[in-house]
C-alpha cells in the first residue's frame, strides 16, 4: 500500500512552501487578471488517483487498458464543456492555453502558413506570433493592433490589414485588452478573405460561462481557452469547435502536440464546468465585471489614465504616466507587492518603454471578487493603490496603506483561516 501519512509527516519542507503560499494568498489583495481561487471540490479532483492513469489517446479509443472509468470521466467532461458553451465539438486535453493554441495550430496550419493576430505589445499572447514562442518560429504571423487614439482594436483596420496579407487564420483574442471584440466581425472577415476564424478566449472565457461577455462559439471555427482564469478551474486548456474540426483538432491535441493527458486535471475541470452551470457562478461573472468598471471609474475620477478610458470586462490597464512619468511598470508592481497587493507589469498601446519594465499594470478582478468584495470594496481597494504609487518614500504613508490591505484582506479571504493549502 501506498504511504497514507499526511504530507506534513512525509516532507516537511514542501508542507511548509505549500503553507506559506495559502498564508500569501489569504493576506494579500490578488489583482493578476489571470489568476483565481478553486474551489475544494476542483482542488479535490486535481489531487485525485485520476493522477495515477495513462489513458493516451480519446475515449473509446486508447493505447492503454484499464481506461473505462477515465473514459467516462472524460466524456463527463466534453458534454459538461459542449453543453455550457453550446459547442458541438470539446477537447478537454489540452495541458494549458498555449497547448491548446498549438494543438489548433499544428490541426489547421501547415508550417510557414500566414496567419493574424494581435500585436503581443498591444494586448495579444505570447503564443500568437511572437518571434520567442513556436507560433512565431513556425508559422508567418502579421499583426494588427489598436486603434492610437481610441486605443480599440478597429474593424477597418482589421480587414484592411487581412485583405492585404491574405491569411490562412486569424486570431482574435488577447491577455491584455479591456473592451470586447467584435466576433461577428471577424468572421466576416475570416469567411471575406477564406480564412479560418480562432478566437482565443482564454481571458474571457470565464465570463461567457457566467454569460457576462458575448459568446464567440458561435462565430468561431474554433474557440480555444484555459479554465483556470475567471472560468475557476484548474490550470489547464480548452477547445471548442465544430464538429467538422472535431476529428483534425483531436489529432492536433494528440498525438502532435502532447502525449499523456493529465486525467486529474481533466476530471477538476469537469467540476469547474459544472459548478460554472450554477445561477451563483453567473451571479458571480456579472460582479466581477461590476467591479472591474467601478474600480477603472472610481481611479479615473482620482486622475489616473486607464488605457481605452475604461473597461467592458474583468481587466483595464492603468497607464502609470497618469502618476509619475518616470514610473516604470516593473517599479510599480514591486512595490504594490511590499504593501500586499499582487499586479503584474504590463505593456499599453505605444508603450515607450521595454516588456520588462513597461508603462502599465494590469488589473483584474476575478480572484477579489472570488474573495466576496463588492464595488464598495474594490474602490477602496483603488484607492490604495492610488495611495501607494504616490506615496511611496514616505515610510508612514506605505505602512498605513499596507495596514489597510492587511485589514481588507483579511475580511475577504480565499479559505479559511487553518487551511493548510492543499485537500
Ligand atoms: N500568462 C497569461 C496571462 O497572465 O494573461 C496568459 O497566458
Amino acid at each position: 500500500m501506498t504511504d497514507q501519512r499526511h504530507l506534513a509527516e512525509v516532507d516537511a519542507a514542501m508542507a511548509g512552501l505549500i503553507a506559506a503560499d495559502a498564508e500569501r494568498q489569504r493576506t494579500s489583495i490578488h489583482l493578476i487578471a489571470s489568476e483565481n481561487f478553486t474551489s475544494r471540490a476542483v482542488m479535490q479532483a486535481s489531487g485525485s488517483v485520476f493522477t495515477n492513469k495513462y489513458s493516451e489517446g480519446y475515449p473509446g479509443r486508447r493505447y492503454y487498458e484499464g481506461c473505462a472509468v477515465v473514459d467516462q470521466m472524460e466524456d463527463l467532461a466534453r458534454d459538461r464543456a459542449k453543453s455550457l458553451f453550446g459547442a458541438e465539438h470539446a477537447n478537454v486535453q489540452p495541458h494549458s492555453g498555449a497547448q491548446a493554441n498549438m494543438g489548433t495550430y499544428f490541426s489547421l496550419l501547415d508550417p510557414g502558413d500566414v496567419v493574424l493576430g494581435m500585436r503581443l505589445d498591444q494586448g495579444g499572447h505570447l503564443t500568437h506570433g511572437s518571434h520567442v514562442n513556436f507560433s512565431g518560429m513556425l508559422y508567418r504571423f502579421e499583426a494588427y493592433g489598436v486603434d492610437p487614439s481610441t486605443e480599440r482594436v478597429d474593424m477597418d483596420e482589421v480587414r484592411k490589414v487581412a485583405l492585404s496579407v491574405r491569411p490562412k487564420m486569424i486570431v482574435a483574442g488577447f491577455s491584455a485588452y479591456s473592451r470586447i471584440l467584435d466576433w461577428e466581425a471577424f468572421r466576416g472577415i475570416a469567411d471575406e478573405v477564406g480564412a479560418l476564424l480562432m478566437v482565443d478566449a482564454a481571458h474571457i472565457i470565464g465570463l461567457v460561462a457566467g454569460g457576462a461577455h458575448p459568446s464567440p462559439i458561435p462565430y468561431a471555427h474554433v474557440t480555444t481557452a484555459t479554465t483556470h482564469k475567471a472560468l475557476r478551474g484548474p490550470r489547464g486548456g480548452l477547445i471548442l469547435c465544430e464538429e467538422r474540426f472535431g476529428a483534425d483538432i483531436d489529432k492536433g491535441v494528440f498525438p502532435n502536440a502532447q502525449g499523456g493527458a493529465l486525467n486529474n486535471q481533466i476530471a477538476a475541470k469537469a467540476v469547474a464546468f459544472h459548478e460554472a452551470s450554477t445561477d451563483e457562478y453567473r451571479a458571480y461573472t456579472a460582479q466581477i465585471v461590476a467591479n472591474a468598471s467601478a474600480m477603472a471609474d472610481s481611479m479615473t475620477a482620482d486622475g489616473i489614465r486607464i488605457v481605452s478610458g475604461g473597461t467592458d470586462n474583468h481587466l483595464f490597464l492603468m497607464d502609470l504616466r497618469s502618476i509619475d512619468d518616470d514610473l516604470t511598470g516593473r517599479d510599480a508592481a514591486r512595490l504594490l507587492d511590499t504593501v500586499g497587493i499582487t499586479v503584474n507589469f504590463n505593456t499599453i498601446p505605444f508603450d515607450p518603454r521595454p516588456p520588462f519594465k513597461a508603462t502599465g499594470l494590469r488589473i483584474g478582478l476575478p480572484a477579489a471578487t472570488t474573495c466576496g468584495m463588492k464595488e464598495d470594496e474594490v474602490r477602496r481597494v483603488g484607492t490604495l493603490v492610488a495611495r501607494a504609487l504616490r506615496g511611496r518614500g514616505d515610510e508612514a504613508e506605505m505602512a498605513a496603506v499596507a495596514g489597510e490591505v492587511a485589514e481588507l484582506a483579511s475580511a475577504f479571504q480565499p479559505y479559511p483561516v487553518d487551511f493548510p493549502g492543499h485537500v
